[in-house]
């Protein structure tokens, strides 16, 4: 999808669209308030070409090629190090961004696995992945679903189950394979070669019941098309809000462990415009501003003070921020290396082809 601000005729009146004002940013789907945008650009003077993606792998392949065009490229967690290895991002300067102070310092605890020093990227907003399901569609089939395990999704005999009302799994390899390894009761983040060959073997047993890999589940969780899916949080509830008549839909975080993420703003190594795009990441920073969007998106943000301006609903929704409980049971998925990442894909590419 392409969205672009144009700079409010107020402000800017005469200056070409030059490098200077204007920025590419490249951010996962549904995952913005655009109003923000629209601000952004008033503010600034600086006009937001904004594109989006639902497919991680594809977007980490464009970086390494490089030559994007894009300014700001939000990346989850799990992409970052094999990025910065590959030098297909930049450092970011830290000392640009004024409101840095506003991240929350247990959050950016758990950001060091991914970004120790914070060198190379700052957070946007994060979530869990886990289990969305139809409650009614599954109790139907299976009184007693073991709705909060993975077993729902990794257990062939309880997957084949909900296999005609709708079986998706989200297409994040890495996330899938470390909640497969959750599931196995390995650890999630194994390197044994064996441990990850059987974690893919135990995707590539469910994958007969799966309908789809796919991200974009929402309007069919929402309509009754889907009953049990792997999927991240936020995306759960965006189809808990938009539901049919019905039609009642639950998000659970499995008992073995599931994962955290955190999605990431990183600048392209040849990114055009490095100064507009640390004064974007700044704005972002605003409580008032990633309130917006957690509002919006139902994702939480890592910002302290924005807390206080995220709508109640929205902060009491446990699916949303997790309970304290819960959060000890969040695991961070760590960046594979190239040459396992590139058995892990083969593998995916099989199983999403159906092979
Ligand atoms: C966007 C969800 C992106 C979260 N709808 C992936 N970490």
């Amino acid at each position: 999808m392409k969205l672009t601000f144009a700079i409010a005729a107020t402000c800017c009146m005469g200056l070409a669209a030059s490098a200077e004002n204007r920025l590419h940013v490249y951010n996962w789907g549904e995952y913005i308030d655009p109003a923000v945008l629209e601000e952004f650009s008033d503010e600034f003077g600086i006009e937001v070409s904004y594109d989006t993606y639902t497919d991680s792998e594809a977007t980490e392949a464009q970086l390494v090629v490089g030559d994007t065009g894009y300014d700001v490229v939000v990346v989850s967690s799990e992409y970052l190090q094999r990025l910065v290895s590959l030098e297909a991002v930049q450092k970011i300067d830290q000392s640009l961004l004024s409101n840095r102070g506003n991240l929350d310092p247990e959050l950016m605890q758990r950001v060091q696995a991914f970004d120790h020093g914070s060198a190379y990227s700052v957070p946007y907003l994060w979530g869990t992945t886990g289990i969305g399901y139809n409650v009614n569609q599954v109790r139907d089939r299976m009184p007693d679903a073991p709705v909060k395990s993975w077993s729902m999704i990794f257990d062939p005999a309880v997957v084949s189950r909900f296999e005609d009302c709708g079986v998706a799994i989200v297409d994040s390899p890495e996330e899938v394979l470390s909640a497969a390894l959750a599931y196995l009761g390995e650890d999630p983040n194994s390197k044994d070669p064996e441990v990850i060959q059987a974690g893919l073997d135990a995707i590539g047993q469910i994958a007969p019941h799966v309908r789809y890999f796919g991200a974009a589940q929402a309007p069919e969780l929402a309509a009754g098309d889907l009953c049990v899916t792997l999927q991240w949080s936020g995306d759960v509830l965006a189809a808990i809000d938009e539901v049919a008549d019905g039609v009642e839909l639950e998000y659970s975080v499995p008992v073995q462990g599931a994962p955290i993420f955190f999605d990431l703003f990183t600048i392209p190594a040849d990114a055009k415009n490095v100064d507009a795009a640390h004064t974007f990441i700044n704005f972002l920073l605003r409580p008032d501003v990633i309130a917006r969007v957690t509002n919006e998106v139902w994702y939480p943000n890592p910002n302290l003070p924005a807390t206080a301006l995220v709508d109640g609903e929205v902060l009491e929704n446990k699916a949303v921020y997790p309970a304290a409980e819960t959060m000890q049971m969040l695991y961070p998925v760590m960046s594979r290396q190239a040459k396992e990442k590139r058995n892990i894909s083969r593998s995916w590419n099989r199983l999403k082809l159906g092979l």
